[in-house]
């Protein structure tokens, strides 16, 4: 049987593809695995059901027979180990492209996310004309680290590896700052993985939902 996530019902970035299924089917087209989508509203989520699968009440969710996953990042790791196409065989380059992938999530994008929660859930507040430019600031720092490291090569360590899929995700959050064009070795990073048949094909499937939840 095919492993099944859960996806949003009505995703509220309007099909772009950014909340976080969208990591989890690229990695399940990457490797070339079927998968069931079961779709989730926001009163889903927080239901008895749903605490069972999550303990934090959100998407995505994993499920393959008795195994239960959460947290996108485990997800790919865990479809990376068992099969191929996502990490090196060789021992240290493998060693490097999970290094990525803990960078992507743990080094990335937390001012990546700080700066979503500052517009969206600060932006009202006095303080927050002030201090949404240090934020942004500690993003420009991250990016120019990540754009001198990646320099004119394709990928971060060598071949496309699960390191890129996460990290070319939490770098698609800024494509509508500007900030990422600042950078244009990290813009044609990101256009790269994007324009990777399994991205496309995952793109599609999450935008099909919102298409039909919007009645197109
Ligand atoms: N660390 C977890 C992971 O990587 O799996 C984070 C999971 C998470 O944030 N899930 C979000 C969720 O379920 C959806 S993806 N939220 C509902 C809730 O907490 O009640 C985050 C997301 C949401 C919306 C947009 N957007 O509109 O652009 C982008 C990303």
């Amino acid at each position: 049987m095919s492993p099944t996530i859960t996806a949003f019902a009505q995703s509220p970035d309007r099909g772009r593809g950014l909340a976080r299924d969208m990591q989890v089917r690229w990695a399940l087209e990457e490797v070339g695995q079927p998968y069931d989508v079961r779709l989730v509203s926001f009163s889903d989520m927080k239901e008895t059901a749903h605490w069972a699968l999550h303990p934090f009440g959100q998407i995505p969710t994993y499920q393959d027979g008795d195994l239960v996953l959460f947290e996108s990042g485990a997800i790919v790791f865990h479809l990376a180990e068992r099969h191929a196409g996502l990490l090196p065989d060789d021992a240290n380059a493998r060693a490097r492209a999970i290094a990525w992938m803990f960078a992507a999530l743990s080094s990335v994008e937390p001012p990546i996310l700080e700066l979503a929660n500052a517009r969206l859930l600060e932006g009202d507040k006095p303080w927050s004309k002030e201090r949404l430019p240090l934020v942004v600031d500690r993003i420009r720092d991250r990016l120019k680290q990540l754009s001198n490291r990646l320099g004119d090569a394709d990928w971060l360590d060598g071949e496309f590896s699960a390191g890129d899929l996460l990290m070319v995700g939490v770098l698609r959050r800024l494509s509508s700052s500007g900030l990422l064009d600042e950078y244009p070795n990290l813009a044609a990073y990101v256009a790269r993985g994007e324009a990777r048949p399994a991205f496309r094909r995952a793109f599609a499937a999450q935008l099909a939902v919102f298409t039909a939840a919007s009645g197109g």
